[in-house]
């Protein structure tokens, strides 16, 4: 809901985009910071206007990559069912999930999803939705249905949605016939651009009363799934504006699949046959050679990383000591969503290096040598980005912010040089109190409002999914 009027917060400590201040005014109109004052003394005439902010203030991030439908089976695949179980032993048991799903299904699945991530601080989500259809494939009456279920999701929880339709055409490198499993998914190019622009009017009708938290971007399921010329037309077809994702050098098999297609590696292949720019957002791109790892960080693309997902699927270890020191961008998402916490994505990327490189403190810059802060400032830069929103406590920003809980000692306790390594590091329980939207309250002491509602819906699919209850 737009406020009209301005409104005022005051809070002790908060991270800006300049760093930590004290005592800090905002003010916001129409859900959107427009003034922000430091080392201040809140002016007399205004204290029964503000709202006094427990707990030290940080942005929200945006979580850049997620299947929110994956979200049923979280845990449900940690069964050995043979002696070389794999991430593609993973796909099957997640196709066999996929062909269950109604479309109230999916949507039970994504509100209780996005509830659980504004709880953990991330109040966008780049939702890479690539279950279009029905099964056997077969078109839904209204044909963006199940992005249109997403879009009600994003409404009812409350947080901003950054929709990348899916553009899945093949199985394979060079354009081999899709499978059973992947019937749900896919699109020819025009079929893909008719969703595109079903999507962008229900979007825009959708934002008039959501403060344009909404936006659609460009999606391509991978380079297995896309042939050239379906990039080139679909490219240039759509808005230039528009961010594009793509999942690529994820696992070595693709890697090596790509090598004896083309010769060339998926971001060797992807850099010189269409070109990098910061409109795209390579999702883990897990497995660089130096030049492709140069060459995603000069083109300022994002890379879209999911620490906890890569760990569970077994993906490998991405080179971030060395793409931090090339000045690289990236952003965090939770993609299969096995885990949804802020701090276990940061704190699996740093203990990642830091367990390859048997040394301490890795992911730092010259300018930021705290680890906790270089963390969360990078992931705030790069979600950004990649979502093509502003979130950030800088004038002219969505007001969207989280309070930390003071009641913990180690927030409490703490000076602001350690509140975000405090949390990142050292924190096991949730620490994420409060969160606001474009100003208005949405996380109110850990709670959501539609939690218990949503909980028992989640709790029925699951069984229902899942364990055939
Ligand atoms: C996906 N997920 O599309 O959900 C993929 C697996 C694939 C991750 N890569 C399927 N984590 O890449 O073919
Ligand atoms: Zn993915």
């Amino acid at each position: 809901m737009t406020s009209q009027h301005a409104s005022f917060y005051f809070a002790k400590h908060a991270l800006l985009n300049s760093g930590w201040a004290n005592n800090v005014l905002f003010k916001v109109a129409n859900g959107v910071f427009t003034s922000i004052q430091a080392d201040c003394e809140p002016p007399k005439e205004l204290s029964s206007s503000i709202t006094w902010l427990d707990g030290p203030m940080l942005p929200t991030l945006a979580n850049v990559h997620s299947h929110a439908f994956q979200r049923v089976m979280a845990g449900a695949a940690e069964v050995s069912l043979n002696p070389n179980d794999s991430f593609w032993s993973w796909r099957d048991l997640m196709y066999k999930v996929v062909q269950k799903l109604t479309p109230d299904d999916a949507q039970v699945i994504a509100t209780q999803l996005y509830i659980d991530m504004l709880k953990a601080g991330y109040t966008q989500v780049g939702e890479f939705h690539y279950l279009h259809h029905a099964q056997q494939g077969k078109s839904y009456a209204q044909k963006a249905e199940m992005s249109l279920r997403l879009l009600d999701a994003a409404n009812q929880s409350g947080i901003g949605l950054t929709l990348l339709p899916v553009l899945y055409a093949y199985s394979g490198f060079g354009g081999q016939t899709p499978t059973e499993g992947q019937a749900r998914f896919i699109h020819s190019v025009d079929s893909y651009l008719a969703l595109q622009q079903a999507c962008a009017s229900a979007f825009s009708m959708s934002n008039v009363n959501q403060e344009n938290k909404h936006n659609v971007g460009i999606c391509f399921h991978s380079l297995r799934a896309v042939t050239k010329p379906q990039i080139e037309e679909v490219l240039s077809a759509l808005d230039p504006n528009q961010v594009v994702h793509i999942h690529i050098a994820e696992q070595q098999k693709e890697v090596q699949d790509c090598l004896n297609w083309s010769g060339q590696r998926p971001v060797e292949w992807l850099h010189n046959e269409i070109g990098l720019s910061d409109r795209w957002c390579l999702v883990h791109a897990t497995h660089l050679d130096p030049n492709e790892l140069s060459a995603i960080a000069s083109s300022h693309a994002i890379a879209g990383l999911c620490p906890t997902t890569e760990a569970n699927l077994g993906d490998g270890i991405f080179p971030a000591v060395e793409f931090e020191q090339a000045k690289g961008r990236w952003g965090i998402g939770s993609d299969s969503h096995v885990s949804l916490s802020i701090v276990e994505e940061l704190r699996t990327l740093e203990y990642g290096q830091r367990l390859r490189d048997q040394q301490r403190n890795r992911l730092h810059r010259a300018e930021q040598p705290n680890v906790g802060d270089n963390l969360y400032q990078q992931a705030l830069i790069g979600g950004n980005q990649a979502c093509d929103v502003s979130l950030g406590l800088k004038v002219g920003s969505r007001a969207d912010f989280m309070l930390l809980d003071d009641a913990h000692p180690f927030i409490a306790a703490s000076q602001p040089c350690d509140f975000l390594n405090r949390w990142l590091f050292a924190c096991n329980e949730n620490v994420v109190k409060d969160v606001y939207v474009a100003g208005e309250p949405i996380v109110t002491n850990f709670s959501h409002p539609l939690e218990e509602s949503s909980r028992k819906a989640f709790t029925q699919v699951i069984k229902k999914v899942m364990y055939d209850e």
